[in-house]
């Protein structure tokens, strides 16, 4: 028999008590670690209401596919308030991120076939090479100029000025200039304000955005001046690209950047297309640049993993000429380490969508509605769904043992990360660079975990050292 909704174990009678105690176990920073510790109270599905935010909780792989038949033609994750708060409060529009329902889906639409389509990873590719042998040759500077033949460094803001230079590339076609020796103080801040942007959300999930913003909170007026920084940046890339566009005499040949794509194609507004670039340029810092530190962290603690995997890119760039394309279709290990890296460290603690239809879980009914969420980190470390979870294992993801529902780390279907072919692409480039010219190593044996600022990221800095080969 199928039990109903209200049997659901877990603690959801009264929000407020529960917001308290998940203050006092330091939830705002521990949320994956409580969402663990749920799982192994509760099973493999609870039930859970924090302040006003309620939730179905699920970890099964399979369950997650039932979750994700139920997305309906309009996949709606769990609203973040403070970004759609702040929007409202500063009367910009919403991007592809925030938006729902069909004005969602015509916009996706279109962006895919600019920014995830399979067609236009021949277009970024150059652009993302150029960037990641800049950025070897940053290093290899840097490497030269303390005189030690080697680097020991926390890499973090190296990694998002990489990440920013990266994805800036595609967006708008042409440099920066993040990895030159003179950096505009301007993308400086850009980046600093995505971190504080992250850092302030978090904060304000489970208390709503207006009230705080009534009682002139500081972390509402953080997160204000964050997204102001964000959005100042951005449109001053906009901008420029928009001068240069209208200035430009002929069509040429050159590949001229997502954004002039959307310009040219004239199947936006100009707001729209605004709104989703900044969006994108926000996205492509801390995700992509995290991820790297983690996957480098993981390589210096594997040493004769980290030799297999230089040796599949000897063996990829002697068998394609150097040709960074066909080079990509010869990593499946490299590809490995980052799904590997994803699992244990993943940059979203959970997938969470608003169903469609009633569903069945765990033998439990839940009405069509419900925000159900797939705790996505609690996954990646339970023995029930992956072999000695612990263990940092690349090759896992090259066996033909079922996938299924396993590699999620960039979401599901339609709604899932509009970035993910540049994220994909920009950090198995990234690899393969430092690969091929560094050893990576780690001084003393330290332990860091995750810590959530809306993302998850390293709890204490990673200090690496850097060997040319
Ligand atoms: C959405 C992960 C990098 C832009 C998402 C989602 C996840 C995710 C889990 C939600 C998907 C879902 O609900 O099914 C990641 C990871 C990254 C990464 C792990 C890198 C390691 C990027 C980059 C960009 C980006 C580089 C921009 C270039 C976006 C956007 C959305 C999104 C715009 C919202 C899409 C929509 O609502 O239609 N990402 N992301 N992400 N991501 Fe990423
Ligand atoms: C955070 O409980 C925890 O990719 C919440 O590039 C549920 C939740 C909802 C949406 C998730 C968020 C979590 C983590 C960060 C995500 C976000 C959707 C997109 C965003 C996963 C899991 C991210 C980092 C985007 C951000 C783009 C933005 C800066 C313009």
């Amino acid at each position: 028999v199928i039990r109903p909704f209200n049997e659901i174990p877990g603690q959801w009678k009264n929000g407020l008590v529960n917001l308290y105690n998940f203050w006092k176990q330091d939830g705002f920073k521990n949320l994956h670690r409580i969402m663990v510790q749920n799982f192994n109270t509760f099973g493999p599905i609870y039930r859970e209401k924090i302040g006003y935010y309620e939730s179905v909780n699920i970890i099964k792989p399979e369950d997650a596919a039932t979750l994700f038949k139920a997305e309906g033609h309009y996949p709606k994750r769990l609203k973040v308030e403070p970004w759609t708060s702040y929007r409202d409060f500063r009367n910009r529009k919403y991007g592809v991120l925030l938006k729902d329902g069909e004005d969602w889906r015509s916009n996706r639409v279109i962006l895919n076939k600019e920014v995830i389509s399979l067609k236009m990873l021949e277009n970024f590719v150059p652009l993302l090479d150029d960037v990641g042998q800049d950025f070897v040759a940053r290093v290899h500077k840097k490497i030269k100029r303390n005189g030690q033949n080697k680097w020991t460094t926390d890499l973090s803001q190296e990694l998002f000025k990489y990440a920013l230079e990266s994805v800036g590339s595609v967006l708008y076609g042409e440099r920066l200039g993040l990895l030159l020796d003179y950096i505009d103080p301007e993308a400086q801040h850009f980046i600093d304000c995505i971190t504080l942007m992250f850092k302030s959300t978090s904060p304000m999930l489970y208390i709503p955005p207006s009230l705080l913003r009534r009682v002139g909170s500081k972390v509402w007026r953080d997160h204000v001046e964050a997204w102001d920084g964000i959005f100042n940046q951005a449109d001053r890339c906009i901008q420029n690209i928009y001068r240069e566009l209208r200035q430009e005499t002929g069509p040429s040949e050159k590949y001229p950047g997502v954004l002039a794509s959307l310009l040219m194609l004239d199947k936006l507004s100009i707001e729209d297309i605004k709104a989703s670039i900044t969006e994108l340029m926000a996205g492509g810092v801390d995700t992509t640049s995290i991820t790297l530190l983690w996957t480098l962290y993981e390589l210096a603690r594997h040493p004769n993993l980290q030799e297999d995997l230089r040796a599949e890119v000897a063996a990829a760039r002697a068998a394609s000429q150097g040709d960074m394309m066909e080079m990509l279709k010869r990593v499946p290990l490299v590809k490995g380490a980052i799904k590997e890296t994803l699992r244990l460290h993943p940059v979203a603690v959970s997938l969470q969508r608003y169903i469609a239809e009633d569903i069945v879980i765990q033998n439990y009914h839940i009405p069509a509605g419900t925000l159900v969420q797939l705790g996505l980190y609690a996954m990646g470390r339970d023995p029930k769904v992956f072999f000695r979870p612990e263990q940092y294992q690349p090759s896992r993801w090259l066996r033909t043992e079922t996938h299924y529902f396993r590699s999620l780390g960039f979401g599901f279907g339609p709604r899932q990360c509009l970035g993910r072919r540049i994220a994909e692409t920009e950090m198995q480039i990234f690899l393969i660079h430092m690969l091929e010219n560094f050893r990576v190593e780690k001084q003393r044996h330290i332990e860091v975990q995750s810590t959530f600022e809306l993302i998850l990221l390293p709890d204490k800095p990673i200090i690496l050292t850097l060997k040319p080969l």
